[in-house]
């Protein structure tokens, strides 16, 4: 069994639950926020036998797009805590970031 962490965009996460629910599998969802940008994001957690994680890489991968968004200005901040030099700029966001755990034991109670 592996543990999916699938960090997307909340813009996609309508679209991504509701293909899941379809398809039958069962999720956390969680609140969460991006360490560069500070924006909120959503944190899926999936648990799910070895052989369904190929599909739901594909679905998570077909629902979930990449976007470019602006760096706000303190993502310019250098380490010595001047500003760098430079225009804005955007950062490309997603489509989505999954992590894939092994699962030891998974209990229900
Ligand atoms: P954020 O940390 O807010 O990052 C948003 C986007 O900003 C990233 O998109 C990436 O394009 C850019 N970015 C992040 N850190 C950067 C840096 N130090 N310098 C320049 N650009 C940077 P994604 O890579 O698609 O990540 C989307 C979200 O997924 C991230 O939001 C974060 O919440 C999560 N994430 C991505 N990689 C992760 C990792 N290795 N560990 C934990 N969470 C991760």
């Amino acid at each position: 069994m592996k543990l999916l962490i699938v960090i997307v965009q909340d813009q996609d996460v309508s679209d991504l639950s509701e293909k899941l629910r379809e398809n039958g599998h069962m999720f956390t969802k969680l609140s969460s926020s991006g360490g560069f940008l500070r924006s909120g994001n959503t944190t899926l957690l999936l648990g799910a036998a070895d052989e369904a994680v190929p599909g739901l890489l594909d679905l998570i991968q077909k629902c979930c797009k990449s976007r470019k968004q602006p760096a706000p200005a303190y993502t310019m901040l250098s380490s010595d805590y001047s500003f760098a030099l430079g225009t804005p700029y955007e950062v490309t966001v997603g489509g989505a970031t999954v992590f894939i755990l092994n699962v030891d034991e998974f209990h229900k109670f």
